[in-house]
């Protein structure tokens, strides 16, 4: 059985796929459904309270699996890849900040939209090698500090910049670090990877951590994804983290996470009973 999350954000987040409810009020519903965790999707960790966060968090009983960056990129446009020096720059001192909250709070750091589209002005084999640069550089910082980073590959239509498991394993590689694990969305992998499960079983040993989203990017349920053929892909290939979902809420929170919660264990019924 895999523990289950949600991606939760503040409010004013600019990005549908999450849940945007003040944070305690989230945690409540996702404790009361039966989650064990919650990923945070935050702006600044530094002006975060971490006491107050940490008794939260306590209070309902909630893990932190991850922590979600990409709103930085949104909001303020920090982009690893960025042909701004300024940008990349506070792209890879924003993210070791994520690193020392991951530190605190035992979870991993996910890079996804922080890595940036190729802006005009600049070659993709530049935007590439920024990237690169940029990573080694938090991958280190995260290395020292045992926290783990999770690179996310995005479909085509959010960046240019490693869309499938194959470039991101190669990634991994340049970049060259132990620190760097793969962040694997069955909602991007159901537009970019020909055969989700053999995917999943190429990055065997280097999945860190696990977005469910369903193909319409609802609720997993919700959409024609199949989501047994998917665990068991995932169970196959050693994998032992969250499915954290990051999904487009309808028609409201709690049904969205009954929902989710319900189709995922209905599919690992089936699994655990066959195996
Ligand atoms: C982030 O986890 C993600 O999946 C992206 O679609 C953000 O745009
Ligand atoms: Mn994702």
């Amino acid at each position: 059985m895999f523990k289950k999350s949600m991606v939760v954000a503040p409010p004013s987040a600019e990005f549908e796929a999450v849940v945007r409810e003040p944070l305690e009020e989230a945690l409540k519903v996702l404790h009361e459904l039966g989650f064990e965790g919650v990923e945070l999707s935050i702006l600044d960790p530094t002006r975060l309270n971490l006491k107050e966060l940490e008794s939260v968090l306590e209070e309902y009983g909630l893990e932190v699996p991850a922590l979600s960056t990409g709103l930085n990129y949104i909001h303020y446009g920090f982009s690893l890849s960025s042909p701004n020096l300024e940008k990349r720059r506070a792209a890879v001192s924003r993210l070791k900040e994520f690193v020392d909250l991951g530190e605190a709070l035992g979870a991993g750091v996910i890079v996804g939209l922080m890595r940036g589209r190729l802006e005009e002005g600049i070659s993709k084999d530049k935007a590439y090698g920024h990237m690169v640069r940029g990573l080694r550089e938090v991958c280190s910082y995260a290395e020292n500090r045992g926290v783990k980073v999770f690179f996310e590959p995005l479909n085509r239509y959010e960046t240019q910049l490693v869309n499938t498991v194959d470039e991101a394993i190669e990634l991994r590689k340049k970049v060259g670090t132990s620190a760097l694990y793969l962040l694997l969305d069955t909602f991007h992998m159901n537009i970019e990877e020909p055969i989700i499960e053999d995917s999943i079983i190429k990055a065997r040993g280097l999945i860190g951590h696990v977005h469910v989203a369903d193909s319409n990017r609802y609720a997993p349920g919700m959409g024609h994804i199949d989501f047994k053929s998917i665990l068991d892909a995932l169970r196959e290939a050693g994998y032992q983290g969250y499915l954290s979902a990051e999904i487009v809420i309808k028609p409201d929170f709690r049904s969205a996470a009954k929902t989710t919660l319900e189709t995922l264990k209905k599919a690992e019924k089936e699994i655990f009973k066959s195996s």
